[in-house]
């Protein structure tokens, strides 16, 4: 059972069962017609996962795994996005390069993917429908218009960041997608506060928790199975930087983070931020839908020896991630001449629930600290641009290291703490950066 759903490439999957894997991607009768089904949406969907449009498509032997996929995943693209690294096309799995990440605001086209299945093919923003249910005193069917209509609108810069970003450095390794530094992001979203819709559904007393919805499938591709389903406290729910997102920097969501409709629960583990929402159900116990456990987005109550087996009963619910930077300016691997040794860092900073206070850089490997200029952020809950300027004393080999403190004086490791699933890896970004003559 865990070998059916457990989280393949599209490679692995066309070697085992070329049939199967077509019409997993392509639909239920794809194989036996994938003629017919590539002039709707499946067209557009393989058309999304090569990059292009298919003139030839008519042509397309079922079971076939396109060329575009069975070569070095580097070299696809997702159709809308720009400079993304994928590291797993099924699910869809892409980061954005650090020094991709310059922007203030990242523009909708560097925003990473993370899917836990299959995205939806069929977006229908008009049609779409949003249920609010459970422990409500009038359960609600609201539209988008409805949304736009009956409610606030806001918009803020808000930092999404996955909470397995950064996995790729744990050793023992941990098993997942090895993001290195890049599932992290702060576009502008636009929507509604959820505590207002929640509200005017009227919360019940009893409620303590909520549990989302989306309209992607399980990765098996088994209608009956939920895609992950996770859902928040009431006291982050409440949150009036929670959001339910209709714009993602002034346009509908981008098809892969979400559209046409998610939530945005900033600074919180990104699988908070339900994205093709189609339902919110407000409850009296902790959710227990897909992927909210044992193990799946918590990391252990006291520190763990590397590889430790650790109880279930020992793994808690990450809430807020920590305190962390990223260099985006230069890339590293820069170069500068020997009769020009000075340099501008840049990057952002950003601390989940809380704000990032004093940023600092080193050039000598940690020895002696060099405090940064460090802005404050336009609105809660976004990233904060932080910049310093460096001299290097001669010719040779430098790391620039970068580390953020919060508000309550934490600092981002050298190296983080071992966790069996790979969350929360918050240690300084390192780069490279060479004095030639
Ligand atoms: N419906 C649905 N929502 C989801 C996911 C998903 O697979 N399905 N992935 C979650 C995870 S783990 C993350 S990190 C964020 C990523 O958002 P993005 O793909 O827009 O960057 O979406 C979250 N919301
Ligand atoms: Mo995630």
């Amino acid at each position: 059972m865990r070998r059916q759903t457990r989280e393949r490439g599209l490679c692995e999957l066309y070697q085992q069962d070329p049939e199967g894997a077509d019409e997993l991607i392509f639909g239920r009768k794809a194989h036996a017609d994938r003629r017919g089904f590539l002039r709707g949406a499946g067209l557009a969907a393989m058309g999304a996962v090569v990059g292009a449009s298919i003139p030839f498509h008519r042509n397309m032997p079922a079971g076939l795994i396109p060329a575009a996929l069975a070569e070095d995943t580097a070299g696809f693209t997702i159709a809308g996005k720009d400079g993304l690294r994928v590291l797993n096309d099924r699910p869809l799995n892409a980061e954005t390069p650090a020094y991709l990440l310059d922007d203030d605001i990242t523009p909708t086209a560097r925003h990473f993917v993370r899917n836990n299945g299959i995205a939806p093919t069929k977006i229908d923003a008009d049609g779409w429908t949003l249920k609010i249910d459970g422990l409500v005193n009038q359960p609600m069917e609201l539209s988008i218009a409805d949304l736009r209509e009956r409610f606030e609108v806001v918009r803020y810069a808000l930092q999404l960041e996955c909470g397995g970003n950064g996995r790729a450095a744990f050793n023992p390794p941990a098993s997942g997608n090895q993001w290195t530094v890049g599932a992290i992001a702060n576009s502008e979203w636009t929507g509604v506060r959820l505590r207002d819709v929640l509200n005017a559904a009227g919360v019940r007393p009893e409620v303590i928790y909520t549990a989302h919805y989306g309209a992607d499938q399980h990765l098996s591709g088994d209608p009956a199975k939920d895609a992950v389903s996770r859902g928040m406290p009431m006291w982050k729910a409440m949150d009036p930087h929670t959001l339910i997102a209709f714009e993602q920097n002034g346009q509908p969501i981008h098809r892969m983070n979400g559209a046409p409709l998610r939530i945005v629960a900033p600074g919180w583990p990104g699988s908070t931020s339900q994205k093709w929402l189609t339902r919110i159900q407000l409850r009296d116990v902790v959710h227990d839908g897909q992927k909210m456990g044992p193990t799946s987005y918590r990391t252990p109550r006291y520190p763990v020896a590397p590889g430790e087996k650790v109880p279930h009963e020992a793994m808690q619910i990450i809430e807020s991630m920590p305190v962390k930077s990223l260099i985006t300016y230069p890339r590293s691997g820069h170069t500068l001449p020997v009769d020009h040794r000075s340099l501008e860092v840049r990057g952002h900073a950003w601390a989940g629930d809380e704000h990032v206070t004093e940023m600092h850089v080193t050039t000598d490997f940690g020895a002696t600290w060099q405090k940064a200029e460090l802005e404050s952020p336009p609105n809660r809950y976004s990233w904060q641009r932080w910049r310093a300027h460096l001299r290097f004393p001669a010719k040779g080999y430098y790391e620039i290291w970068a580390r953020a403190t919060d508000n309550k004086g934490r600092m981002q490791p050298f190296t983080v703490a071992w966790n069996p699933k790979g969350y929360l890896n918050n240690a300084m970004h390192r780069i490279a950066v060479r004095v030639k003559v």
